[in-house]
């Protein structure tokens, strides 16, 4: 079972809950990752959360990852999804599993959401399920 669950969180995702709600939800970071460490402590596992704008800071706590004991990972990259091979590169060279999430359904959305740089190296895409998506990521990662 992991036990030790880094969750990632990119650029703007700090907004959530104070713009955009029909998107993205009423629900704030906080929230979400409040409810993500209770839903992990009830396994006796623990559940970090880490939010950036910068590309380089989330390379930075990826590389980092390797140092920490962290077992998994799930990763809402936001627009960092579309254009950063430096965040795939970095996920494939921890070599730690992944999940990507994303709460709006991109496929619904503009044409350039449809393409992911992370994709094709997660061990699985959630998207459209809004915060509940970083719940079932999470229950998925500990089970494994
Ligand atoms: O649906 C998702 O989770 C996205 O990763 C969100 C990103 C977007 O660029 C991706 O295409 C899909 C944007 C995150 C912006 O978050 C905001 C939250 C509240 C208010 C404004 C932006």
């Amino acid at each position: 079972m992991a036990q030790n669950i880094l969750v990632l969180h990119g650029p703007n995702l700090n907004l959530l809950g104070t713009r955009e709600p029909d998107v993205y939800g009423h629900q704030t970071l906080a929230d979400i990752n409040e409810h993500l460490q209770v839903v992990a402590s009830a396994s006796g596992a623990q559940c970090l959360a880490y939010q950036s704008n910068h590309e380089g800071e989330l390379v930075d706590r990826i590389q980092a990852s390797a140092r920490d004991n962290t077992d998994y990972i799930i990763i809402n990259a936001g627009a960092y999804t579309h254009t950063s091979v430096a965040i795939r590169d970095a996920l494939a060279a921890v070599r730690i599993p992944f999940v990507e999430v994303h709460l709006s359904n991109v496929y619904q959305r503009e044409t350039f959401r449809h393409h992911s740089y992370l994709s094709a190296i997660a061990k699985g895409v959630i998207v459209g399920l809004g915060a509940y998506g970083y719940e079932a990521a999470l229950r998925f990662a500990l089970a494994q």
